[in-house]
């Protein structure tokens, strides 16, 4: 590895995860630069943000494997690489690709760590505002050193929930525009454009709730715990739907949850 991590913590997984996240985003801040002058060109950026992806993609792989060889892989850009052992990183090198790819700068590198199917170790980091989010079970989540606690909020309307419109699977989109309506009606509002940042901010709690169908594995491995290190609930709209299948995510406080499942659930 040849950047020295930014050490805020005696983690030593944390440590060797921000020096690989270190040398990542860099490629995504240069690469970002450029997009937002091939935005406005004819073709657009479109292949040159999935390049920039896989380069983010490829230098986490190298650094992570370096240190972690017998691990297995799961990460968006690439098929599953299997380990020789019981654990499995969970990787998006570039969540918030649409945001990236308009010049929009809030995008963000998901990095989730599973030890026999179930995640301990969960980072979301944003490259343009330098945020790092963390958490490791049983052990807090954490915006750089400083502890996380979600928003302690238990009425709707003074509360911010933030959805998305589905990006993959269309059969969403019907219930994604219900679960807007009765959101913008009911509480403030927001469609940020990375699940990871979304889950981030409600562990942070700026965010009083966060729901999103027709996710996938790598959107939401890292922020799930974070939110569930910050106090907050974690589930599925409906009793079945397993949130890191990302199938569908409801992240919120334990006051506000039975309401927000109710809302989504029709
Ligand atoms: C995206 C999410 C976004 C969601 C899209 C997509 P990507 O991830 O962060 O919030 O609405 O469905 O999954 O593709 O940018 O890594």
């Amino acid at each position: 590895m040849d950047s020295a991590p930014r050490r805020f913590t005696n983690s030593p997984v944390i440590n060797v995860i921000a020096a690989a996240i270190d040398k990542a985003s860099r490629t995504l801040i240069r690469n970002f630069g450029e997009v937002e002058n091939l935005q406005v060109s004819q073709k657009g950026p479109g292949d040159f943000v999935t390049a920039a992806d896989k380069k983010s993609e490829k230098i986490l792989y190298e650094e992570l494997s370096e240190v972690y060889p017998d691990d297995g892989f799961l990460m968006e850009e690439s098929d599953e690489i299997f380990g020789r052992n019981n654990v499995r990183w969970i990787i998006d090198p570039l969540d918030g690709t649409h945001n990236f790819m308009h010049g929009i700068p809030h995008f963000a590198i998901s990095i989730a760590r599973e030890v026999n199917g179930e995640v301990d170790v969960g980072v979301v980091y944003d490259p343009i505002k330098d945020e790092f989010f963390w958490a490791e079970k049983g052990r807090g989540a954490f915006q750089r050193n400083r502890r996380l606690r979600v928003s302690s909020r238990s009425d709707m309307a003074n509360s911010l929930f933030a959805s998305e419109m589905p990006g993959f699977s269309r059969t969403h989109t019907p219930k994604a525009k219900a679960v807007f309506d009765k959101l913008i009606a009911q509480t403030g509002f927001r469609s940020f454009g990375s699940a990871a940042l979304n889950l981030a901010y409600v562990a942070a709690g700026r965010l009083e709730g966060y729901i999103e169908y027709g996710l996938k594995p790598w959107d939401v491995a890292a922020g799930l715990l974070i939110v569930k290190e910050a106090g907050g609930y974690v589930g599925g709209v409906q009793l079945q739907d397993r949130p890191e299948t990302g199938e569908s995510v409801v992240a919120t406080n334990e006051a506000l949850s039975s309401q927000i499942i109710n809302l989504a659930r029709f």
